[in-house]
């Protein structure tokens, strides 16, 4: 029955929707400033013991990893069934002491997110070059973005350049302006 096809319905009955998204089958572009303009591109990694930096060579020659995943923006679009490839921030920590308990991380064009260190770790965030088989494009934050697939996608930064740890929960960009400081999508962390 054409009826029971509807977007309405499909809301309705899909179990990996979180409460309030639609299902988007597009990809939106969400930025808060430009595209940056990336001369050369190095990632830090930095905890109060030390700091690692890795190069776009070396960033590609760690171990890589295939991550299948729903996306969540919190203007209430959802993806389904995304692939990613990209590196562990277990491999990119790895080696490096902490005693804090929170990451900020900041981008290229001076964008940043803050996160608890247990929200990046354990297999649950990865920095990202490759979307569906092809490099990232620049606008979707090529050519590496933070993915955090079980937060609201905000947490995703794109372009990153960097994440420090912090031993406070120091709010970045948006949760500076009200969203939350979690974004757990199935809780509805939609704004604090
Ligand atoms: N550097 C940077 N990262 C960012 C943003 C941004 O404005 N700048 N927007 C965030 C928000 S609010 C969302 S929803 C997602 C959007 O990612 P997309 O444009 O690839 O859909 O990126 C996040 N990461
Ligand atoms: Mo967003």
């Amino acid at each position: 029955m054409v009826g029971f096809t509807g977007f309405a319905s499909r809301r309705r009955i899909d179990p990996a929707l979180p409460p309030g998204q639609y299902l988007e089958r597009g990809f939106p572009v969400l930025s808060a400033g430009p595209t940056p303009n990336i001369k050369r591109w190095e990632l830090q990694i930095a905890t109060e013991t030390g700091q690692r930096s890795f190069s776009w060579d070396d960033f590609l020659a760690l171990p890589q990893e295939d991550v299948d995943t729903d996306i969540h923006c919190v203007t209430s679009w959802s993806k389904l069934g995304t692939h990613w490839r990209g590196v562990s921030l277990d491999t990119l920590f790895d080696g490096l002491e902490t005693q804090h308990r929170f990451a900020l991380a900041r981008s290229y064009g001076g964008y940043t997110t803050n996160l608890p260190l247990d929200d990046l770790l354990g297999g649950k965030a990865w920095i990202v070059h490759t979307f569906e088989g092809q490099p990232l494009a620049d606008d979707h934050g090529g050519p590496a973005r933070l993915f955090v697939p079980h937060l609201y996608f905000w947490k995703s930064a794109k372009w990153v350049q960097g994440i420090q740890t912090m031993p406070q929960n120091t709010p970045g960009f948006w949760e500076g302006l009200g969203y939350h400081e979690h974004g757990d999508p199935w809780k509805e962390e939609r704004y604090s």
